[in-house]
């Protein structure tokens, strides 16, 4: 791998960074932009999956989860959601009870599901109080579930309304039954860009400090960024600047997660969508900055599986869960998987086809059971979770 870069005509600047890559070593601001502006798909995909590899072997990770999402009823107003639905314009949206939360819960009952991703619009309804409740009953009713619930935009709101410091809403939100937070609302930290795309939501820094907060709880958490619309390279590395940062701080952080977005039907659907051999590109520079990250995770409802199998040679070990129709976020957003739900077997087999080894994980890492030479029973090949 070395010598093949040595003997390649890859420019001295970039050669330099292929020696620090090697050396474990960690590449500068600088030296971001420079992987974004001159960096080949084949270059960049080298340097991702040696560390990868050197990171998880062949390792893919994928868990077996489902999504609630209470409410599509919004009460701020980001440009790229094709999702949400504002307060004023509410008979278009949906308002889940908490009977049919729970209902939805117990549907899997003797199922082997091992998380529930809890994530919606704002709804001013939708309280610190109430969702502290309903994560109680959730783990009544399965203790053993991981809840990963609430962005830090959904928390930033939740605290707020309830008069309460960061630090006591997640504090109450874990004494509750939460165990970690999602990655979402990072979107892109930089002002320029955060002011034109979702100006009316929490800040980068009190996204941030919300996720410093809840680290230094003992709830873990994971980061996205929303990539490929207005925004230049430089915002993308200064995004995941500040996130290697406060890594670097806290260690709280298990997955990196870039979102490619997607234009159908929002406020900036005239944007262009980037090409996949960008998304390729996005990974592989994922992985190389972000060298405090454990995990890098390809989201398939979003990216879809077909480029979420190339992923896997760019930097990415994780491709998220079997999700089962649960998230509306991305089919509406026009996404190529328009009904996300894979068997373990099939995304078992998703792996395997491009020669990658699949182990089922939990949210924390922990492997449940690896699928290498794994047989299904005729049972196991009908259940979705
Ligand atoms: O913050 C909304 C994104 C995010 C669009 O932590 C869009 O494991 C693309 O964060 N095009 C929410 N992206 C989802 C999220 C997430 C998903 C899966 C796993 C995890 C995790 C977190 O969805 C939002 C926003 O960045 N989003 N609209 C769009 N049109
Ligand atoms: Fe609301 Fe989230 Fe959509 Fe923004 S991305 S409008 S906060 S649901």
């Amino acid at each position: 791998m070395k010598s093949f870069i040595e003997k390649s005509s890859v420019s001295p600047e970039l050669k330099k960074i292929a020696e620090k890559v090697f050396n474990s070593e960690r590449i500068s601001f600088d030296e971001g932009m420079l992987l974004y502006e001159k960096g080949e798909l084949g270059f960049l995909g080298t340097l991702a999956n040696y560390i990868r590899e050197k990171r998880h072997g062949d390792y893919v990770y994928f868990n077996r989860n489902f999504h609630v999402e209470p409410t599509n009823i919004c009460v701020f107003d980001c440009k790229f959601c094709s999702y949400s639905r504002l307060l004023k314009s509410k008979e278009e949206g949906w308002e889940l009870s908490e009977e049919q939360i729970l209902d939805k819960l117990k549907s899997y009952d003797g199922k082997p599901i091992t998380e529930v991703h809890i994530v919606g619009g704002v709804h001013p309804k939708m309280g610190l109080h109430y969702f502290a409740s309903l994560i109680k009953k959730i783990k009544e009713i399965r203790p053993d579930i991981h809840v990963k619930a609430f962005t830090a935009v959904e928390l930033e709101y939740m605290c707020r309304k309830a008069k309460v410091s960061f630090r006591e809403g997640l504090q109450i939100l874990k004494e509750h039954g939460q165990n970690s937070l999602p990655g979402g609302g990072a979107e892109i930290f930089h002002p320029e860009i955060r002011k034109q795309i979702c100006e009316d939501k929490c800040t980068a820094d009190e996204w941030l400090e919300i996720h410093e907060t809840a680290h230094s709880l003992g709830m873990p958490s994971n980061a996205t960024m929303l990539y490929g619309h207005i925004e230049k390279f430089e915002h993308r590395v200064d995004h995941m600047e500040r996130l290697r940062n406060l890594q670097d701080k806290t260690n709280g952080f298990n997955t990196f997660i870039p979102l490619k977005f997607r234009n159908k039907d929002n406020q900036m659907s005239h944007i262009a969508e980037v090409s996949t051999i960008e998304d390729l590109r996005n990974y592989a520079i994922s992985r190389i900055y972000m060298d405090n990250f454990p995990h890098i995770k390809a989201y398939w409802p979003m990216i879809g599986r077909n480029t979420a199998q190339l992923s896997l040679q760019f930097g990415v070990d994780d491709i998220d869960g079997t999700i089962d129709d649960s998230t509306k976020i991305y089919s509406m957003a026009g996404s190529e998987e328009q009904t996300p739900a894979l068997t373990t077997q099939q995304l078992v087999e998703l792996v395997k086809q491009v020669n990658r080894h699949p182990v089922e994980r939990d949210t924390l890492y922990n492997i449940i059971t690896d699928y290498k030479n794994y047989n299904f029973s005729k049972e196991e090949k009908t259940v979705t979770a």
